[in-house]
């Protein structure tokens, strides 16, 4: 994108002077617009924000100089739909908040954008460092630069114009290099108002070249991961959100499919292969864990979601296992087990290494391996299929997503953004991917709340429409975004599956007093008027054919709507899947 400051106008605060003629190139440009002309220098189209002191004008100016700009209703909401954008476009998302309250809504977002390796960018109007630092009590005062710090990838503040310039630049590079994260970006008040000299501010611009450049592997890291597969039995490969992120698409296919290797998707990296590919072995998912002799980790963490590479889930009792992991952050490796074959790079440049490593007689795995996942595979899906084809009264997980299931097959195209506990766990397990970068959850944190957030953001920057599903614990979370999604009338279907409660609305009060237990909601609750009451589509679904009618008018006419899902309140289980990690329960085992 040209940058033309010749033609930007000037807000030049309190200086009338500066009022240019009609072609006369504009004397003076403000910090506003400094920092406007600095985004879209880069390729920033979009803000995801909530004003007030003192950003409120940078908003207004912002949508008058062209940019979008995406209000929402609190800022934890604002962040996550940046950090959606971020992973979808691998252009940062941009959350600009007030100070100290604002700022901590966002920060949340922030983090957990960090955590999960996607790139964004907080912006936080801020209080003078001079009452700051001395502790003067300004409105909203907070030392908010130093709370940042060590909760994102990097944090920065700018005092003057003149540097604003590289403060975007370095939140930019910072963000997406190496391992993408939160960047935090700290402008106090006053730096609003600060003018310069127009064209000395066009050349104090950056535009950032290559701010994600390519980090091709060491070729003998690349002969070791192939000489540890050549060795292997019984290898599988785990493909992770960062290999969905890194955009390789083709690559990972052509890995797996001339290597023959059957795969696991991460939960966001469900759909980088179709779901339904023969290779995938998410219906034998505990037998390959437990059997595989070498694991290849592309793009995918070690962590709790796999527990720690270690214990049963990895049959340690069934002898070594080696692990190769691609990664862009060579500290990853060792992180939990030993890892005998690391590969740091970008997963593009790592994953086309290894397939022009390959050579043309490269041997396909065991038929005894991958004859033995196939029949797992079947028996399973077999009785996933039969589970599927009942019709309880009232609807329970799978009667209610065999519908949604039926969607997403109809509309691969379509986002789905799903949280929750139960509804997480059946959803990642019914519902079939068939697009890379189609999933977005509750991810490394195992997060409630990113539901609206998520949604709006993957509505905004995709323009697919965006299916959300909820559980009702999880949709409180973010629940006043049915607002902004109606204000910008966004193809968004949200379908609540309400069961009455947190995992469920069974629980008691064991006093028996007036207070219901702490996991129990409202009864019967219509979550569907909220979305009636800002002139969205309100559907209450009771059986599944009411569900699949409303998901299908909803997606096809791309108006707001939410659906209430009755769900049997007995039909969860407490926590989920991870059950095993409440501290009752792992204290008796
Ligand atoms: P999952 O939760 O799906 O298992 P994780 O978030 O645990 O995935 O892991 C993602 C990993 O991908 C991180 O370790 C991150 O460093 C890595 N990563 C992200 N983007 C890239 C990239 N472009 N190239 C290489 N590695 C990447
Ligand atoms: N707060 C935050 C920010 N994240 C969390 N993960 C939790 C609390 C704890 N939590 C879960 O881990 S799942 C969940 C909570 C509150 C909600 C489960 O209930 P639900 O889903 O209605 O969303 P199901 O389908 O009824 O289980």
């Amino acid at each position: 994108m040209a940058l033309d400051l010749t033609t930007a106008p000037t807000r030049p605060a309190g200086d009338s002077a500066a009022k240019p003629g009609a072609n006369a190139a504009p004397a003076h440009i403000d910090g506003f617009h400094l920092v406007i002309e600095a985004l879209k220098l880069n390729g920033i189209d979009t803000i995801f924000g909530l004003p007030g002191i003192p950003i409120t004008d940078l908003t207004r100016m912002a949508q008058a100089e062209g940019m979008r700009v995406i209000s929402f209703r609190h800022e934890q909401n604002a962040g996550n739909a940046a950090a959606a954008a971020g992973f979808l476009t691998q252009v940062p998302g941009i959350c600009l908040t007030v100070s100290a309250p604002g700022f901590l809504n966002g920060l949340t977002a922030l983090s957990n954008a960090t955590v999960n390796c996607f790139p964004m960018i907080l912006i936080s109007g801020s209080s003078e460092r001079e009452i700051v630092d001395l502790q003067q009590g300004d409105y909203e005062e907070m030392d908010q630069l130093a709370i940042a710090k060590p909760l994102c990838k990097a944090a920065f503040r700018v005092l003057h114009a003149e540097d604003i310039g590289v403060g975007i630049a370095r939140a930019i590079r910072s963000a997406l290099s190496g391992r993408p994260g939160g960047v935090y970006l700290d402008l106090p008040a006053k730096l609003f108002a600060q003018t310069m000299d127009a064209a000395a501010g066009k050349r104090s611009l950056i535009k950032v070249v290559d701010p994600a450049p390519r980090q091709i592997p060491a070729p003998d890291a690349v002969q070791r991961v192939l000489a540890t597969l050549k060795g292997a039995r019984r290898p599988l490969i785990v493909l992770g959100k960062g290999a969905a992120y890194a955009q390789a698409d083709a690559d990972i296919c052509a890995l797996v499919e001339k290597t023959g290797i059957p795969y696991l998707p991460m939960s966001m990296a469900k759909g980088l292969l179709p779901d339904t590919h023969a290779q995938s072995a998410s219906a034998a998912r505990s037998y390959v864990l437990a059997e595989a002799d070498v694991v290849m980790l592309i793009g995918a963490r070690l962590n709790w979601l796999l527990s720690h590479g270690k214990g049963k889930t990895w049959g340690q009792d069934k002898g070594a296992k080696q692990f190769i992991q691609i990664d862009i952050a060579p500290t990853e490796i060792d992180s939990n087990v030993a890892i005998a074959a690391p590969l740091i790079g970008d997963i593009g440049s790592c994953v086309a290494a290894l397939v022009a490593g390959l050579g043309p007689n490269w041997a396909q795995p065991p038929s005894a391996w991958t004859g033995a996942i196939a029949e797992r595979k079947d028996k399973n899906l077999g009785k996933m299929a039969e589970t599927l084809a009942k019709n309880p009264s009232p609807m329970n997980f799978h009667s209610a997503l065999n519908v949604v299931r039926e969607m997403v097959k109809l509309r691969p195209d379509a986002i789905l953004v799903n949280e929750g506990a139960n509804t997480l766990d059946f959803t990642r397990s019914i519902v079939d991917m068939y697009q890379p970068r189609k999933r977005l959850d509750v991810g490394t944190w195992g997060i409630m709340g990113i539901g609206m957030g998520f949604a709006v953001g993957a509505a905004v920057v995709t323009g697919k429409p965006v299916i959300a599903i909820e559980g009702d614990s999880a949709f409180g979370f973010s629940g006043m975004e049915v607002e902004t999604i109606c204000r910008y009338n966004l193809p968004v279907c949200v379908v609540v599956f309400n069961n009455n409660g947190v995992y469920g609305g069974m629980d008691k009060n064991p006093t028996g007093g007036a207070d219901v237990a702490p996991t129990v909601f409202v009864k019967n609750a219509r979550y569907d008027m909220l979305m009636q009451a800002f002139g969205g589509v309100g559907v209450n679904a009771t059986t599944p054919q009411e569900l699949s009618q409303a998901l299908q008018e909803a997606v096809a006419s791309g108006r707001p709507t939410l659906i209430n899902a009755v769900i049997d309140e007995s039909a969860g289980t407490e926590s989920g899947r991870i059950t095993s990690l409440n501290p009752q329960i792992a204290k008796q085992k």
